[in-house]
């Protein structure tokens, strides 16, 4: 993007930073299309494509797990909730001391005057959603607090093993714009970092397995079937949590950018749940599906990695760039 282009893009401001996924997507078309220019054209995609010139199938760059490709950014735009304060919001956690142990998590937004926030727009019908990840990407929770009258937000909450978490409030202020802000907790306590998961279409939750299906390309709305089976058979009777029949939630391996992913409208209770999320670059991303069966809510993971528009994932180079 040349600075003009910068500008003006830093010009519309909220827009495009706020919507600017589902912006660009709507734009862009649910159907597979050709990369836009301004991305097609971008020199680190056009780096990332001739990098991955001679580059074999998808499974040879899923073999490494982890580490599958570099991240470049495709545009220019802020991915969501790698900051803590945003367009006159900030998240403002209450609890300090973090434990391994069930606690009470507090936390407030401050607005603009600088008191907490006590409006919200009810999206997905809660006013605040709230997700909690490990820095290593192991562990997920998607809790919904409640708000005291004052703004003050609490939830239970227990982190499952010491480390470094990153907390996220997804939320729509009343009167502006949606927001996802980002703060990092820490647990105290021994600390074994884990590895990425490899990346894989098929992730297992009890009973289930849940594939995917679609490719996620930087900077174009990419189209994601999730298909839920029970004991191999094709599950037909998933039930609606928070007005869909499945939460896609997205992390982007590196520094847990947050996307926002849109379910497709649909009446079908299952096997299949379509997604289109668009990431704003190349390199491994967690996927984390949230589905309810037989009145549990169940997570699925996965770890997929962006791809050009031709299926290749670009080589970070350190495996055959010579
Ligand atoms: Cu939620």
């Amino acid at each position: 993007m040349n600075t003009a282009a910068r500008l003006g893009a830093y010009a519309v401001g909220l827009a495009v930073v706020f919507g600017g996924a589902l912006g660009l997507g709507r734009a862009v078309g649910p159907t597979p299309a050709e990369v836009p220019a301004h991305v097609a054209n971008h020199p680190a995609v056009a780096l990332a494509k001739a990098m991955t010139e001679g580059r074999g199938d998808e499974s040879s760059a899923g073999h490494g797990g982890h580490h599958s490709g570099a991240t470049q950014q495709a545009n220019g735009d802020t991915p969501a909730g790698l900051q803590v304060s945003q367009g006159g919001y900030t998240l403002n956690p209450l609890t300090t001391a973090v434990t391994g142990q069930p606690m009470d998590f507090k936390f407030t937004v401050i607005g603009p005057d600088y008191k907490p926030v006590t409006g919200y727009e009810v999206e997905h019908d809660k006013k605040m959603h709230f997700i909690v990840a490990s820095r290593d990407l192991t562990s997920f929770q998607h809790v919904h607090p409640e708000m005291a009258p004052d703004g003050t937000w609490s939830v239970k909450l227990t982190l499952p093993k010491a480390g470094a978490y990153r907390a996220f409030a997804d939320f729509v202020p009343k009167g502006g714009e949606k927001l996802t802000l980002g703060v990092d907790l820490h647990a105290a306590g021994d600390f074994q970092p884990e590895p990425l998961p490899h990346v894989s279409r098929t992730a297992t939750v009890d009973d289930y397995t849940v594939n995917l299906a679609g490719n996620l390309v930087p900077g174009q709305s990419s189209k994601l079937t999730l298909t839920v089976n029970k004991g191999g058979e094709p599950v037909t009777d998933l039930q609606p949590y928070l007005g869909a029949y499945g939460h896609l939630v997205a992390l982007r391996a590196g520094d847990l950018a947050y996307l926002h992913v849109h379910p497709e409208d649909s009446k079908k209770a299952g096997p299949e749940i379509v997604f289109y999320a668009e990431v704003p670059s190349t390199g491994d991303y967690r996927l984390f599906l949230d589905f309810q069966h037989d009145d549990k809510v169940r997570t699925a993971s996965f770890t997929a990695p962006a791809t050009l528009a031709d299926g290749h994932v670009p080589s970070a180079g350190h495996d055959h760039t010579h």
